[in-house]
């Protein structure tokens, strides 16, 4: 990507470029993961999160983005390797690509888009396949590259992709975790796959897919970062255009509803059933339609008012109540739902480098997460929700205790 990119679709759909307008907004926004010095919160910056739906080609995406350099630099919070079950996910991807993509091949070549802290390519790097990671983000990749996962810290794009095709040769496949949702020039990327891809090598991607989010009403996965939420409808036809095919997609439960997808150049593969399967079940769940968002901006209304009834209850109690980790997705619920320090008494979080700050826009404090089982709240918001299972396992003593969690996806509630 190219950070001089427009970030602003200025009305039009940033794939196809047919005219597009927003169908809900969720307000001022603040930077999803612009986690603050609690001195610094003078001139904090906010833009309107406003979400559309492309008709034509049925890219769902922001109408404006901040520009990249806001949201992808040295201060970077999010760490991919934060969680336990992702590190065995990207471990079983990178098996995955290993046995099957790679196997049989002579010195083959990986190259990852969005390699963050190394969590994936860290598997290639230990099986001594050549490998290259492309993160912006610069705190996070000076992680990998300590761990000798070799990585340059720069946006992807055409010209960088002609670079590497020069100096180390094409590539078997390509890779992208929760990246591609992340980059307002979809078809600047595209082209930039089409030219670092070997004929025969394959593209593959994953994102929280669009189904989920409409099926869950998850609408915390609209924020800054995510410019797109992919269906394999859209996705299908964005690549299309760039010689790639979708030969297969594959759900993961990941990040509360993802799907992988993968690509190859046209007619190198053959196409999975499971992508004309997947389409069509995307139309049967209406994902083509304008009327399926007008749902969906009533469920996102519906699940504020819930969450908002539940917290001032709990509030008029005197019940503590924390928030339980700090995600980028938690930015989007605080803000457009309107929870304050009087409603939350911090937020939990266990990565350094958002401890003793502000969350965005709220401004509710976060906390090492010994401040958590120093004293258990009564209540606690679990804005982390896609890892429950991960936390509902490890957190047995909160609900020993007597604690309860509250969750709001697919619905606001108060469980044990
Ligand atoms: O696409 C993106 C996804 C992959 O990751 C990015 N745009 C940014 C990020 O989104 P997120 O911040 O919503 O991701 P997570 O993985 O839901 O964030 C979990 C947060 O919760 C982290 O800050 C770590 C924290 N955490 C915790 O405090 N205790 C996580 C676990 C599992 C825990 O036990
Ligand atoms: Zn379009």
């Amino acid at each position: 990507m190219s950070p001089k990119v427009k970030s602003a679709s200025n009305g039009y759909c940033r794939v196809c470029s047919a005219r597009i307008s927003s169908f809900m907004s969720f307000g001022r926004m603040p930077i999803a993961n612009g986690f603050l010095r609690p001195d610094g919160t003078e001139n904090e910056y906010f833009f309107e999160l406003a979400p559309a739906f492309c008709e034509a080609c049925g890219m769902f995406q922001l109408l404006e983005q901040p520009d990249p350099q806001k949201m992808f630099h040295e201060q970077y919070a999010f760490y991919s390797s934060t969680s336990r079950y992702m590190q065995a996910h990207f471990e079983a991807f990178a098996d995955a690509a290993i046995n099957t993509v790679l196997a049989g091949r002579d010195n083959p070549f990986v190259v990852e888009l969005g390699s963050n802290d190394g969590i994936m390519l860290r598997h290639f790097k230990e099986r001594g396949v050549r490998h290259l990671g492309i993160e912006p983000s610069a705190n996070v990749a000076d992680v990998a590259r300590t761990q000798g996962i070799s990585t340059i810290s720069a946006f992807f794009d055409r010209r960088l992709a002609n670079e590497i095709a020069t100096d180390q040769g094409s590539a078997d496949a390509i890779l992208a975790a929760n990246v591609m949702c992340h980059i307002a020039d979809l078809p600047g990327v595209a082209a930039g796959v089409q030219r670092l891809l070997k004929a025969d090598g394959v593209f593959v991607f994953e994102d929280p897919y669009l189904g989920d989010m409409i099926t869950k009403t998850s609408y915390d996965q609209i924020y800054d970062e995510h410019v797109f939420i992919f269906s394999a409808t859209s996705v299908q036809r964005a690549f299309a255009r760039f010689g790639l095919e979708l030969v297969d997609v594959m759900p993961q439960i990941t990040h509360g509803g993802s799907m992988r997808y993968t690509l190859a150049p046209r007619g190198s593969r053959e196409v999975s059933k499971k992508v004309n399967e997947q389409l069509a079940k995307e139309t049967t769940l209406g994902l083509d339609l304008a009327e399926t968002y007008v749902q969906f901006k009533a469920n996102c209304e519906n699940s504020r008012a819930a969450l908002m009834q539940t917290l001032e209850r709990l509030r008029s109690q005197q019940k503590r109540v924390v928030g339980y980790g700090a995600t980028s997705k938690s930015t989007t619920v605080i803000n457009y739902c309107g929870i304050t320090p009087a409603h939350l008494e911090f937020i939990s979080d266990t990565t350094p480098i958002k401890q003793g700050r502000l969350s965005p826009g709220a401004h509710i404090p976060v906390k090492a997460y010994d401040e958590f089982t120093k004293s258990y709240p009564d209540y606690a918001l679990l804005f982390a929700w896609n890892h429950a299972a991960e936390i509902r396992e490890k957190e047995t003593g909160f609900v020993g205790a007597g604690g309860r969690w509250i969750v709001y996806v697919p619905e606001v509630a108060i469980v044990s």
